[in-house]
């Protein structure tokens, strides 16, 4: 099935955040495909990334980096396709230099982030899910299901103390 969303990142030391998005997308049974582009280690691959996104089908790209994170913003910058960003957690900056290099786009070259880390992986794959939705009806139920499921949980679980 053609792939409606890429979740790319700089590296493969990235996967260990990213696969957050991957489930959660596979939970959802939204098609996605995984690949490995890094703006400053392979430019000319993210260029030919973005460039051919629209033209195979991708309606989201989730771009995840860490440091000086410029994956995100290159990729936004050179396809119409929206971009979620999710800055994953450096070792020597603990995911702020991730974030604020990811966050602070100028204005005309916009890309929608997330928090840092796992939560940001999964809540990038959520939000991607919900844009898709709003074409793809199909894919509504699992998204609402996934809600459903979520509150239940909370509330079933209400005493903290596992009581
Ligand atoms: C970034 O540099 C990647 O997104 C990664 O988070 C970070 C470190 O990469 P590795 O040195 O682990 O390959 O481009």
């Amino acid at each position: 099935m053609t792939a409606l969303v890429g979740i790319i990142m700089g590296s493969t030391s990235d996967w260990e955040t990213m696969r957050f998005a991957a489930e959660t997308l596979e939970q959802l049974g939204i098609p996605h495909e995984v690949e490995v582009v890094s703006a400053h280690r392979t430019p000319d691959k993210l260029f030919h990334y973005a460039e051919t996104a629209q033209h195979k089908g991708l309606e989201v790209i989730i771009a995840g980096a860490g440091g000086a994170a410029h994956l995100p913003g290159m990729t936004a910058a050179k396809t119409l396709v929206p971009v979620l960003g999710v800055p994953v957690q450096s070792k020597a900056l603990n995911g702020m230099d991730s974030l604020l290099s990811i966050v602070q786009m100028p204005a005309g070259i916009p890309v929608g982030t997330l928090a840092i880390g796992k939560a940001g992986a999964i809540n990038a794959a959520l939000l991607a899910s919900a844009i898709i939705c709003n074409k793809h009806v199909e894919y509504r139920t699992a998204l609402e299901n996934f809600r459903t499921v979520q509150t239940e949980t909370v509330l079933a679980h209400a005493d903290p103390r596992g009581a």
